[in-house]
């Protein structure tokens, strides 16, 4: 059963007056302290704004008076975070003088993480499990590695070689596979790389990394666009960025919600062990709250103590070293809330010079998602989540130079009471739901690199035909050629007015603006969901 439409009416009214108004400028650290299981008592709140600019700062003094696990934040005006049984009464106090309201979202976590953990053992099987099962189940690290192998030994739609990034920090390979045309003779082809599972219990996030493997190698539907997309790139797939997190994640109820790796350098107490990976790339790295890092190992954001201190994150940046400028699209797959997020995450006050690009191929993904009943939002990944260094999509971008690197938060939204907990049979329709803006993507940014490329093949004739690398003035890197080059909030740029139809309205704008793409965008969104709202007679869409 899929998701139910995420907005209602009058939410989608808030939505859009509030983005108007409240869009620009808001940072949204998370301090969240790791929680041991079990879980017996613990409730996951949705906390309700009335503006949402009073968010970042309810959430900031919530996570600093109680250490609470923050889940998501599936829209501007809610957060889901899950409560000790201890806290609970003191929590909803806090919430109610804050003038905000909640309500219970999870009734017990507990048993929420014992159904899910019941139905993982009652598809338990000894005997290896056909690579079909993918679309049916999560599978173990173990499963992953034989379900990989399989893949290489047997794919009947493309050639798979199947390698290993390096080790963990608990000394587990980490295993990757290349997808290519069958029988290509094309070396250097651009490349798309999809990783998952830097956070380990996102596991959604695998899942769809590894369904995406199982259709480009098999074809499994004789899906008629496969031939075009691997014509046109190689495709590299890390399914589990962080093994021992993952392994860990699979043990039983009370690591289920892990999140980070499983070093143990940085601490001697067992409930701080691990890096969040997602703070520990080099780039821009920063630890300090205000940035979505943390200098406390206890935390579930603890940054590490440096940029790239820990294994994973550097066998991932070995990887795109090696690639070069040969990486056309890098996906960073993550759950949950529905989000297409591009850079920058580090500071939302910095902003790419080529955003309207960015926009571009999110707005692709958004509308192949509405198409499907799912609502994307889509921006930089500061401004419309909230502010945290040291993430993979800031590298790929800044450090290894790939211009279309995106973090994409997938399934479920925020009217789903499951989370990470999301149940095994939803993933069919999930994979189902995103596959075909999957490939949008790739074929958008094929397309918009090759415009690009044939258009400075015309001006210059000396173009390397598979550089993709991007040299990014807006990024702090160049900047140390020239000082002031970020491209910052309210800076002055009217100069570029182009006339933009968005649904039938001519509006005059500078495409640069970060504001005017957003509002753009809200814009878009709400006609969309207005006519929708419309063709159903004021109902909600049926659901599939
Ligand atoms: O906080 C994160 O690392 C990601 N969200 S999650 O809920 N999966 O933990 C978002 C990362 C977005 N990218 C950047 N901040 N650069
Ligand atoms: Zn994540």
């Amino acid at each position: 059963m899929q998701d139910p439409l995420k907005m209602s009416a009058v939410r989608a009214w808030q939505f859009c007056i509030s983005a108007l108004f409240f869009a620009s400028s808001w940072a949204l650290p998370f301090m969240n302290t790791s929680i041991p299981g079990p879980f017996s008592g613990y409730q996951v709140f949705e906390v309700h704004v009335n503006e949402t600019s009073a968010l970042g700062p309810l959430l900031r003094s919530l996570e600093t008076a109680y250490p609470i696990d923050i889940w998501g934040r599936p829209s501007k005006q809610s957060f889901d975070v899950m409560v000790s049984p201890e806290q609970l009464s003191d929590v909803i106090k806090f919430i109610k003088n804050k003038d905000a309201s909640y309500n219970v979202k999870v009734q017990d976590v507990q048993r929420l993480l014992d159904e899910h953990m019941d139905h993982l053992e009652h598809h338990r099987e000894r005997r290896s499990l056909p690579v079909s099962s993918v679309t049916r189940r999560y599978l173990k690290f173990r499963q992953i590695r034989q379900f990989l192998q399989n893949v290489r030994e047997n794919a009947t739609n493309a050639d798979v070689t199947l390698s290993n990034l390096g080790r963990s920090f608990e000394g587990r390979m980490t295993p990757y596979v290349t997808i290519r045309k069958k029988n290509s003779q094309q070396e250097n082809k651009q490349v798309v790389v999809i990783e998952a599972g830097i956070h380990a219990r996102e596991w959604i996030a695998p899942s769809m990394a590894l369904n995406i493997i199982y259709r480009l190698a098999f074809n499994p539907n004789n899906d008629p666009d496969l031939d075009e997309l691997l014509t046109k790139f190689d495709w590299i797939i890390i399914p589990t960025v962080n093994p021992d997190g993952y392994v860990y994640s699979h043990r039983n109820s009370s690591t289920r919600l892990w999140r980070k790796t499983r070093t143990t350098l940085y601490s001697s107490d067992p409930h701080c062990m691990g890096v969040d990976g997602n703070r520990n790339f080099g780039y821009e790295w920063s630890d300090s709250p205000s940035h979505g890092g943390n200098s406390n190992p206890c935390t579930d954001n603890y940054s590490g103590p440096q940029g790239f201190s820990e294994p994973e994150t550097r066998n991932l940046k070995t990887l795109l070293t090696r690639l070069g400028g040969r990486v056309a699209l890098y996906l960073s797959l993550h759950s949950y809330g529905q989000f297409f997020l591009y850079p920058w995450g580090y500071d939302a006050t910095a902003t790419l010079n080529d955003e309207s690009d960015m926009m571009e191929v999110g707005r692709k993904f958004a509308d192949a998602m509405w198409e499907r009943n799912r609502w994307y939002e889509v921006g930089s990944a500061s401004q419309v989540l909230y502010e945290a260094a040291g993430a993979a999509d800031d590298y790929a971008r800044g450090g290894a130079g790939i211009k279309y690197a995106f973090t994409v938060e997938l399934s479920p939204t925020d009217s789903s009471p499951h989370g990470f907990l999301l149940p095994a049979h939803h993933i069919s329709t999930v994979v189902n739901d995103h596959w075909p803006a999957f490939k949008q993507i790739a074929l958008t940014v094929w397309n918009k690199l090759n415009q690009t490329r044939n258009n400075n093949n015309n001006n210059n004739n000396n173009s390397n035909n598979n550089n993709n690398h991007y040299t990014d003035d807006s990024s702090p890197a160049s900047a140390a050629s020239s000082s002031n080059n970020i491209n910052r909030r309210g800076s002055n740029s009217a100069d570029n007015q182009v006339e933009v139809s968005i649904n039938g309205f001519n509006y005059s704008m500078d495409p640069h603006d970060p504001r005017m793409s957003q509002w753009i965008q809200y814009y878009r969104d709400f006609l969309n969901y207005r006519r929708q709202y419309e063709r159903y007679g004021g109902k909600r869409r049926a659901r599939r």
